[in-house]
């Protein structure tokens, strides 16, 4: 490989000291010199930096990002500079499989597809199109997701449409619709440029959005650096950059927010008149509270008070402010609750809507905001209320179908749920595209059996054979980024397109010509007897969507793909009003909750119990914003006598989840080969373990056996990467997701993964032959270098 810096020692490369405008540096990585750049934007986390894709004789040869875009300004990160040799592996997918006496063979795609709309109707015969449930992703793009939100919801009328996103981000969506009436982020990445503060909230960004962390690690080189703020259990990288790190116990997160609300409002460091202005809410939360001076905060979440003061001070006298929320709070305790206070916290300080003052209740996969904005999560299309007859009316007039066709009788189905469902027999063909649930859901044990059984009819559609596709009645072969051409949105709103760089391997298809060869297939027709789905280029998609998104908070009417090609990328929202995009939303302070224009009625945040219409348009804030408090309520499980250990989940710089990509890739294999258990000192002594020694973590749903690594962490707490399962190893249990428990949030429905009660033993030494793999995490992971 050629590169601009070798990205695996050199995680974030040099450093440009500044304030005001963010130098250009344009990193690089080639295996060949190309003989032409292919626009795009990488897909290997929601930071979405815009880069080209180096091509020579029809092959991917490298990737470089692209100085003119808003978003990176040229900077690439480890994953994005190397992932990209996993669309050149020999092991793609490149026919249809079709599951025949227990065994997968190949076949064509008449047959495969053939076989799925015949198991459809004969589902439908039987039981309604209720008998059939889709679980997609957050890695598609923008128009594959409209085609299959239209067709599930208007082809098929199911309610049981979700994305992988419902474990990633649906607490971002939750959080933003709690307090601003809809998804979509107040912020901008250009608010880092020039802050005098950021706050990571249960995020290690220096490790998940790597690109993001240079821009703030320049402005800490540079003139007037920001103060940072940093809220997780671990010593991350991030963590080591902070001006103060507050580290509470796994789940204890609104306690410490409670605590530091507290603490501002008694300071009266709030913007009074902003409170009055523009939000709703203010004494209750003030009440809520009261009640959490630092001392009880302390005795709760581990957090000195004296800490939770000098953070208090930080946070409650800047003058601009930017904060970042992700899994720590998202997959924790009260998640939805706990990422709301930071929205109360910018409120309250009225630091929101202008420059430097931005808040990213991130997203983590790259295409997860628009698997949100295009329904083909529990939402409906361009951020619509399936609650409000009159949005649904107007999807049904897009569309061309009767309103009744549109299931909204009650709310979408969520993914725990449809995994249940699944369970319990009542879904009978489960269509997953784009996810790999048998590493990344919780509890594996539970999820190999549904997978498994005999009444379910489980198609998958992938690029690689997974631990997932393994268990799947049809495998479908997937193009993937560079081989087809689609758009995608990154947290700050930024649309990026990517246009095809390379052909496909073997019989592979995008999964939007897919879709629609199931849609057509299947006869979805309007009510005029015409296509239902009118649309055969991506391109024409985009199109369809941009009239989807006509006046509501997401608009992208004034985009399209000639405008995004050729420059950087463009924030929504883009239209008459703002032809270029826009930085901010609500710079108004008029937010999106007017009860005719909101996405949601809201839920009681404790219980998740739903507000009715009847009882928001009583209320109605009509664009002010909701201040709303939250008390503790303890994890659904903690250590006890016999798992007497928190056990909390997340991951590493190198590797992208299930490692389907990252994995392929030698650099970013041999830089973190193994899984591994991570402990503190305190307990390393206490149970005689040693840096590297091989150690069962047990719960009560599973056990799973890593190689020790010591330091970096709180006493009483164990850090698994979830990255590992079996598709290149099958010697021993290693997957986290064996351990944790079946909860989730009341209002996001994003399950628990940060948090289980375990235990850890030595085993014994056996298991030696893997030695060599730990060394090598020796070597690479010091103590706190996560
Ligand atoms: N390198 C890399 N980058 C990625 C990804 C990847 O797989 N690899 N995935 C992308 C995706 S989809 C996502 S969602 C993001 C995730 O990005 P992050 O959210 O940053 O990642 P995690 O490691 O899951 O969790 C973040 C931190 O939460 C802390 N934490 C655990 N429990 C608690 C708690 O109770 N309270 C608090 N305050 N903190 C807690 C953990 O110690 C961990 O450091 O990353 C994106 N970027
Ligand atoms: N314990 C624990 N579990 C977790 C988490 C955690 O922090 N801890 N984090 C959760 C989070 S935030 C996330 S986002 C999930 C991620 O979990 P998954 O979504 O299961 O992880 P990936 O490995 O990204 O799986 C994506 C799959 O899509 C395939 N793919 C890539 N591009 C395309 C495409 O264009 N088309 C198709 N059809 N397939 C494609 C890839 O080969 C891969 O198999 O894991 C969740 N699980
Ligand atoms: S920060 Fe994210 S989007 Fe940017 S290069 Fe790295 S993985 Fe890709
Ligand atoms: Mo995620």
């Amino acid at each position: 490989m050629q590169a601009s810096r070798d990205s695996i020692i050199d995680i974030w490369g040099e450093r440009s000291p500044y304030r005001g405008e963010w130098p250009v540096r344009v990193d690089q990585c080639t295996s060949e010199e190309p003989d032409h750049w292919v626009q795009s934007a990488c897909v290997l986390c929601s930071n979405g930096c815009g880069i080209d894709i180096g091509v020579k004789n029809g092959r991917i040869v490298g990737v470089r990002g692209r100085k003119e875009d808003i978003v990176n300004f040229g900077r690439m990160g480890p994953k994005g500079l190397h992932g990209w040799v996993a669309n050149n592996s020999k092991d793609r997918l490149t026919k249809p499989l079709i599951r025949e006496n227990g065994k997968l063979r190949e076949a064509g795609w008449d047959e495969a597809m053939n076989l799925i709309v015949q198991r459809s109707k004969e589902i439908i015969e039987k039981q309604t199109s209720l008998g059939i449930g889709f679980y997609t992703s957050g890695q598609l793009f923008l128009e594959e997701y409209y085609t299959l939100g239209v067709i599930g919801k208007a082809g098929l009328g199911t309610p049981h449409m979700d994305g992988n996103t419902r474990l990633c981000t649906a607490t971002s969506a939750a959080a933003l619709k709690a307090s601003f009436g809809s998804d979509g982020q107040p912020g901008s990445y250009s608010d880092i440029d020039t802050t005098d503060c950021v706050l990571h909230f249960g995020h290690n960004i220096a490790s998940q959005q790597t690109v993001l962390w240079m821009r703030i690690l320049d402005r800490l080189a540079g003139p007037n650096p920001p103060k940072v703020v940093v809220i997780d259990p671990r010593e991350t990288y991030t963590a080591q950059k902070a001006t103060v790190h507050l580290a509470p116990k796994p789940g204890t997160n609104i306690p410490v927010m409670n605590g530091l609300l507290h603490l501002i409002i008694t300071a009266g460091h709030i913007n009074r008149a902003y409170i009055d202005a523009h939000t709703v809410g203010f004494e209750e939360l003030e009440k809520i509270v009261t009640e959490w001076p630092p001392e009880r905060v302390e005795k709760l979440s581990g957090v000195p008070a004296a800490k939770l003061r000098e953070a208090a001070r930080i946070l409650g006298t800047t003058r601009s402010l930017v904060s970042t929320v992700l899994q720590g709070v998202y997959q924790s305790m009260q998640a939805t609750a706990a990422a709301v206070q930071i929205n109360n916290l910018h409120l309250v300080r009225g630091l929101i809507g202008s420059d430097g003052c931005g808040i990213y209740q991130m997203n983590g996969q790259p295409t997860a905001q628009n698997t949100r904005e295009c329904g083909a999560d529990g939402d409906l299309p361009a951020f619509r209320n399936w609650s409000n007859k009159e949005h649904v009316q107007q999807l049904a007039g897009l569309w061309n179908v009767e309103l009744h066709k549109i299931p909204h009788w009650s709310p979408p189905t969520h993914a725990m749920q449809i995994w249940r469902f699944a369970e319990a027999g009542s879904i009978k063909m489960l269509w997953i595209s784009g996810t790999n649930p048998a590493v990344s859901m919780p509890e594996l044990s539970r999820i190999r059996e549904i997978l498994q059984k005999e009444d379910l009819f489980v198609v998958a559609q992938d690029a690689f054979m997974t631990e997932t596709t393994k268990f799947a009645d049809v495998v479908l072969p997937a193009a993937i980024w560079g081989e087809k051409t689609g758009c995608y949105t990154n947290v700050d709103r930024t649309v990026h397109i990517s246009h095809k760089a390379v052909e496909p391997p073997g019989e592979a298809r995008s999964d939007f010509d897919i879709f629609i060869d199931y849609s057509r297939r299947m006869g979805f027709k309007d009510k005029d007897g015409a296509d239902l789905i009118k649309w055969n280029t991506p391109e024409e998609a985009f199109e369809a969507w941009k009239e989807c998104t006509r006046g509501r908070p997401c608009d992208y009417t004034g985009m399209s793909y000639s405008k995004l090609t050729g420059g950087s990328g463009i924030q929504w929202p883009c239209n008459e009003k703002f032809p270029e995009g826009s930085h901010h939303l609500y710079t108004d302070g008029v937010f999106n909750t007017a009860a005719d224009y909101c996405e949601t009625y809201g839920h009681d945040l404790d219980t998740g119990a739903a507000v009715t219409q009847e009882e928001y348009k009583a209320i109605d804030p009509n664009g002010k914003a909701f201040l709303k408090g939250s008390d503790y309520i303890p994890p659904h499980e903690a250590p006890d006598e016999e798992y007497p250990l928190w056990l909390t989940t997340g991951r590493l710089v190198y590797h992208f989840h299930t490692r389907t990509k990252t994995g392929r890739s030698k650099e970013l294999h041999e830089a973190a080969p193994d899984g591994y258990v991570q402990i503190s000192e305190e307990d390393a002594a206490k149970y005689n373990i040693a840096e590297g020694d091989m150690i069962e973590v047990a719960s009560r749903r599973g056990k799973i056996v890593e190689p020790a690594k010591i330091g970096g962490i709180g006493p009483g707490i164990v850090f698994v990467p979830f990255h590992y399962g079996y598709w290149d190893n099958e010697e021993r249990p290693r997957a986290a997701n064996e351990l944790t428990i079946t909860e989730w949030d009341a209002v996001s429905k994003q399950p628990h993964f940060k948090y289980a009660a375990v235990k850890i033993s030595k085993t014994g030494g056996i298991l030696d032959k893997i030695g060599e793999a730990i060394e090598t995490i020796k070597e690479k992971f010091k103590p706190g270098e996560t």
